[in-house]
């Protein structure tokens, strides 16, 4: 339960937001803030109010977990406007965090002070929404419109400082007790007879050419969100509207994105991201120690991963098979850290130390001994990863972990090869490993319960998001990958363009299509796969033959400057190449395919229904634990559009029952590769969603 206290010293009233964790202004927050201001109002002891957050934070805006359900009063606008007609002054005192509704109640207040390093922001639009309790209106009279549309539609929080220096705050505080701090600043304004100043009554702001900009930029950059351009027609409100016309405006657009599927996919997105680290089975169990790692095989994965360890403040020793070898790993390294100095992100002081101290580049295994955990990321092959892992398990102490980052590789047999299964675990980290933040932590058949905890604290230190995943071929992500790839690569056998198809999924809102992707990843790794499976290959299974072509005619992707695509010197983006079309027309010609037209719509559904199909057989596995650890996976491995929600959480908007009806359908032409989920056709038979396995 929220609560709101009330005390009066010295003549200034301190209000007091409870609401751990993060103060959000639930129901009876927002009932405790009405019936506290009507009370300092009354309150001939009290000249002057300042309202504080308990604890870690100011307040982290509205109760999100009310999102959804039937709004209770008194609503948020509501009681703001209430705490903004009082006559006597009121002061918000902000620290560590003023978000959302948390900065509207500030911006209701007539004085602002926070403490240095405190974040204000109005996040709204990272959840599918705006701000909806008067920020669209308050904020441009503040701070003008362009300050307020890049905070408003971009989200990002700003500094105290800065917002001291565009006189969003008017005061910053010193020390690090906000109580203190604010009262002290109650007191200053009392001496200079400071009036209640209510932000409503500022004239309202020009909007002169910033709404055009703004709005020219977001159809550029939003790629279907819809939330920032409905904020910017709000604020455009703000300054041709009276206040309260411009707040029922306001009002009228956000209970419109309240009603979005992207309110929803967004919002899951929130707490599914949160939800990936509960599991039971670490629930109470302590994590190891970590402190030194190790890395063995420092090429594109390696060095990425030892890059994340460094900057995370981790002691890495890596090991390769020679020093040529190890000094081209230190390079990449040294290459990855540079541009995170020119990226600002690092300071040089700070790389060489790093370069210094931290980072160790050398041949011998014995350099591991002192190792905490060692993560192994040499070729994808079982006999030299088992080579690897039998020397790792003669020389680590007792009690250091054994990770594997292979894509493919069976987990449990790389941990059988050891003296120690209970200590082996997959972290398979995605490329580059120092800037995605996906990592699948594969939890083996005995793995122990304190190294699967040991794998989350790490994720966490090095700044990843962190998926359980069982052992199987791909994992979540990459299982999940062959398939829908495999939907694609069937639909250009019979006639869809691969541009078409990429077309259609970056308009569903991917930041590439899948044969762009493949040209990234580079259409080697593809051939590699193909190879690997060729042994098991059913006679049923469909050979995307176009795809060998263009690798044995050495089209790469990006590395060979062409692929799917051509790319020019310097231009990532590439353009379609008709002798691509031709090398599949040639393959439908040689499986005696007659093409035929596929519309967007189309490649869409089958794409989707693949990818869905087989999240449920992952789940029904237990590869997955929750169809939203499918969900997390493709939001931070695979470029989901995250206003979807991810694939499980779009197919329940979608409907389980029309997703089965085309897997059905689409099994009449071809049962082999369409054979619906268990899972899917019992939830269905239930009518239930993916999001009721959620809970559990
Ligand atoms: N409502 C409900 N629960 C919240 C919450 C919120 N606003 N913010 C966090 N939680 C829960 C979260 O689910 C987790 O729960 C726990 O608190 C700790 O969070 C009208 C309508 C504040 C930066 O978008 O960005 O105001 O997992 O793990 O890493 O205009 O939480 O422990 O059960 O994230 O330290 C706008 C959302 C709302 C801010 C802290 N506000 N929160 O990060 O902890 S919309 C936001 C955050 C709005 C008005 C509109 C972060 C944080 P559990 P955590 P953290
Ligand atoms: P890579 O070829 O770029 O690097 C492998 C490195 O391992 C080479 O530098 C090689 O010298 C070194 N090496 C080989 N045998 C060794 C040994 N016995 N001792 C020490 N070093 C040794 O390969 P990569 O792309 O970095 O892939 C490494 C692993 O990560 C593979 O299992 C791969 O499946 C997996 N992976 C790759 C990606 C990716 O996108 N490339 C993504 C996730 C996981």
């Amino acid at each position: 339960m929220g609560s709101v206290s009330y005390e009066v010293e010295n003549r200034v009233a301190v209000v007091t937001v409870e609401n751990p964790p993060v103060n959000a202004l639930s129901q009876d927050v927002r009932s405790g803030l009405s019936e506290t201001f009507a009370r300092f109002e009354a309150d001939n002891d009290a000249d002057i109010a300042v309202i504080l957050g308990a604890g870690r934070m100011f307040i982290g805006g509205a109760d999100i977990s009310e999102f959804g359900k039937p709004p209770q009063s008194p609503s948020l606008p509501n009681v703001i406007t209430h705490i903004e007609a009082c006559t006597k002054p009121v002061v918000a005192a902000m620290h560590e965090m003023a978000l959302g509704g948390g900065l509207e109640v500030a911006l209701g207040a007539h004085y602002r002070m926070a403490l240095p390093g405190t974040r204000l922001g109005l996040p709204e639009v990272k959840l599918g929404i705006m701000p909806g309790a008067g920020g669209t209106q308050r904020l441009p009279r503040l701070v003008g419109v362009d300050k307020a549309l890049e905070m408003i539609t971009r989200g990002t929080p700003v500094t105290a400082d800065a917002a001291f220096g565009f006189g969003l705050v008017d005061h910053l505080g010193e020390g690090s007790d906000i109580r203190a701090a604010a009262l002290a600043y109650a007191r200053s304004l009392l001496a200079d007879n400071a009036p209640a100043r209510p932000t409503k009554d500022l004239p309202a702001a020009k909007a002169d050419d910033a709404i055009v900009v703004w709005r020219a930029k977001l159809k550029k950059s939003v790629r279907g969100e819809v939330a920032p351009l409905t904020a910017v027609d709000a604020v455009e409100a703000s300054t041709t509207n009276t206040f309260f016309d411009g707040l029922a405006e306001e009002r009228r657009l956000f209970l419109h994105l309240m009603d979005t599927p992207q309110r929803a996919g967004l919002i899951h997105a929130f707490f599914a991201e949160r939800a990936i680290a509960k599991l039971p089975e670490i629930d109470g169990i302590a994590a190891r120690a970590v402190k030194k790692i190790g890395v063995v095989g420092g090429g594109t994965m390696g060095a990425g991963i030892a890059t994340s360890a460094v900057l995370s403040g981790l002691a890495v020793t890596l090991v390769e098979r020679d020093s040529a070898a190890a000094d081209k790993a230190r390079k990449a390294i040294a290459g990855n850290l540079d541009a995170a100095v020119t990226r600002g992100k690092l300071s040089a002081q700070r790389r060489d130390a790093i370069l210094q101290d931290a980072l160790k580049t050398v041949t011998d295994y014995d350099a591991l001994s002192g190792a905490d955990l060692v993560i192994e990321a040499v070729f994808e092959s079982m006999e030299v990863k088992k080579d690897v892992f039998a020397q790792l398990d003669a020389t680590l102490a007792k009690g250091a972990i054994l990770a594997t980052n292979t894509s493919y590789l069976d987990v449990n047999e790389i941990a059988g090869s050891t003296s120690r299964p209970e200590d082996v675990i997959g972290l398979h980290f995605f490329s580059p490993a120092h800037i995605m933040k996906l990592l699948e932590v594969v939890v083996a058949d005995k793995t122990a319960p304190d190294v699967v905890a040991t794998a989350f604290a790490l994720a966490k230190k090095l700044g990843k998001t962190a998926v359980r995943a069982g052992v199987c071929d791909g994992f979540i992500g990459n299982r999940i990958l062959s398939r829908y790839r495999t939907a694609a690569d069937h639909m250009v056998l019979d006639g869809a363009s691969p541009y078409q198809i990429d077309k259609a999924m970056t308009d569903f809102g991917f930041a590439m299509g899948p044969y762009q992707v493949s040209d990234l990843a580079g259409l080697d790794i593809g051939y590699a796969t193909r190879q690997r499976k060729a042994a098991d290959a059913h006679p049923r299974d469909r050979n995307p033959s176009f795809a060998d072509a263009l690798y044995h005619k050495g089209w790469l992707g990006q590395k060979t400057g062409r692929g799917y695509y051509i790319y020019d010197q310097g231009d990532r983006k590439g353009h379609p190449d008709a002798e691509v079309e031709r090398i599949v027309d040639q393959a439908r010609a040689d499986a005696g395919i007659t093409p035929r037209p596929f519309t967007d719509d189309e490649i869409v559904r089958r794409y989707m229904a693949a990818m869905v199909n087989e999240g449920a057989c992952v789940v029904d596995e237990g590869i997955a634990q929750r169809p939203l650890d499918v969900d997390v996976v493709f939001l931070y491995g695979y470029g989901f559009p995250r206003w979807r929600g991810g694939p499980m959480k779009y197919a329940d908007m979608t409907g389980l029952d029309a997703i089965l009806a085309d897997i059905r359908s689409y099994a009449e032409e071809d049962d082999h590769f369409w054979s619906p989920s268990p899972l899917l056709e019992k939830l269905v038979a239930e009518g239930r969603a993916f999001d009721s396995l959620n809970q559990r």
